[in-house]
């Protein structure tokens, strides 16, 4: 397999489910305007349970970033996205309190209970550094591309939803989100094909993921 671009590669071949992830109705709904409160407090709490989970997580891609890389920037750039999520955690907090959303008695849904299972997989030390930064990027990447798509010129998203999509969408998340990319890129042309393999299905799985995660916030299941 030609190695340069890995990523473009695979997501031009798996486009119509990357589409799917980034453009949901849920997404599409903020961005028309037309979202129902209901949907938007039910992925309010769910997001923060997942969040919570997302945590350990960055911690395990963090260690394997200290064992495995040999570029030191890696480190850096990861320790810099779990410093923004403490900050996150207290956004959610405050979001929360502002729409009526109570965070202590969340019942984890069961899009949202299988995605934090499989978080909890990756952190397996036997899921290799260069497979975990890889679905680390995706999952951050659909967040990116799904809000920054509610802030193009011509969107009619609600202004009491204007802070959500700019916590994800703003520049500043973007560059994070292609620091991670470059890094996955990287580590993806010095791989075997059974680890590059492994990579592609992951990326595949994080994206399903997040598409019954919007479903679920939608009201479906
Ligand atoms: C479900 N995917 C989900 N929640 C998030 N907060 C992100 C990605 C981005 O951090």
């Amino acid at each position: 397999v030609e190695r340069s671009a890995m990523i473009d590669t695979w997501l031009e071949k798996h486009r119509l489910i990357y589409t799917g992830a980034t453009r949901h109705p849920f997404i599409l709904s903020i961005r028309d305007g037309t979202i129902d409160m209901t949907s938007f407090k039910r992925w309010l709490a769910q997001d923060y349970l997942f969040v919570r989970s997302f945590v350990p997580f960055l911690s395990s891609v963090l260690i394997k970033a200290w064992k495995e890389s040999d570029d030191n920037t890696d480190m850096e750039i990861i320790l810099g996205g779990m410093a923004s999520l403490s900050d996150e955690i207290s956004w959610f907090k405050r979001e929360a309190s502002k729409w009526g959303v109570l965070l202590t008695d969340i019942i984890p849904q069961k899009a949202n209970q299988d995605y934090c299972r499989f978080l909890e997989s990756l952190m397996s030390p036997d899921v290799e550094y260069t497979v975990s930064i890889t679905a680390f990027w995706a999952i951050e990447a659909v967040y990116q591309e799904s809000f920054a798509h509610c802030l193009e010129d011509g969107s009619k998203t609600p202004p009491e939803l204007q802070e959500t999509c700019e916590r994800w969408g703003n520049t500043g998340f973007g560059e994070y989100c292609q620091s991670l990319k470059r890094i996955a890129e990287r580590k993806l042309q010095k791989v075997s094909d059974d680890v590059l393999t492994k990579a592609e299905v992951l990326l595949l799985r994080v994206l399903e993921h997040e598409v019954e995660f919007w479903n679920m916030s939608s009201g479906g299941t």
